[in-house]
């Protein structure tokens, strides 16, 4: 499968995954998560976590059998791999100084990239301050970009646009209080033409509108969506609203 990338490269439609964190369902809770992703389908399915005590293998070939949607690796390492699922994002976390997370991982993980096949979209993941320490920002050893420094989330994303990034993931933090600020993704919608997706701490459709209208093509909800996967519906029906 080759849609997700042409789909996320088609600005001119607002689009809505859902991540899933394979710690964090079991066998009943992934069937009711299926059911209401058959009802309402998402744009596209995520899989992956910062550390993980479960193979994500299990929960692509679960998603994949039980719904008709892209899925992809979120990858917090480089064992966070499988031939099941139909793409990665080969995340690089610019924001960061970290070799490892720049191109260490990268380097591991690539001869099993190619041997498998499965679409990678380079991606430039960038993590914004959000006022408490995240798991992305612990496992990585990085820093987050000040949130009250949009010009250098700016700069950042520009150096990943130019280093041939094809998305620009800014990133909260999961479970995040508030998601990234509405100023930081106004100045970088402003000054790249890569599609935005954003992440960490949507936990309302208000919070969702606000995001979208301050540019981004694609947000990710994973956490609010654990214990309340009804969520999805309004989610797609505001997807849907913006896209009329
Ligand atoms: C985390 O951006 C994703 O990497 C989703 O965040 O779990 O807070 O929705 P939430």
């Amino acid at each position: 499968m080759r849609g997700f990338n042409e789909k996320i490269e088609d600005r001119s439609k607002k689009r809505f995954a859902l991540l899933v964190d394979p710690d964090k369902y079991n066998d009943r809770s992934l069937d009711q998560l299926i059911r209401h992703i058959n009802q309402d389908p998402p744009d596209l399915l995520l899989v992956g976590g910062s550390i993980l005590f479960k193979p994500i293998d299990i929960t692509i070939t679960a998603l994949k059998l039980g719904t008709k949607l892209p899925v992809f690796i979120f990858p917090g390492n480089a064992i966070q791999l499988s031939d099941r699922a139909d793409g990665i994002l080969f995340l690089s976390l610019i924001s960061g100084r970290n070799a490892e997370f720049l191109i260490g991982n990268h380097v591991l993980a690539a001869p099993h990239l190619n041997r498998t096949g499965i679409e990678v979209i380079p991606t430039g993941y960038m993590l914004i301050e959000n006022g408490r320490s995240t798991s992305v920002e612990y496992m990585s050893n990085t820093r987050p970009i000040p949130a009250s420094k949009p010009e250098i989330a700016v700069a950042t994303a520009m150096a990943g646009e130019m280093l041939g990034m094809k998305i620009i993931y800014l990133e909260a933090g999961s479970g995040a209080a508030r998601p990234v600020g509405l100023d930081v993704i106004r100045a970088i919608r402003k000054h790249i033409s890569l599609p935005l997706i954003v992440g960490g701490g949507i936990s309302s459709i208000e919070s969702a509108r606000n995001v979208y209208e301050a540019g981004a093509d694609l947000i990710v909800v994973g956490t609010v969506l654990e214990n309340q996967p009804s969520l999805i519906s309004e989610f797609c029906a505001l997807r849907n609203e913006l896209n009329r």
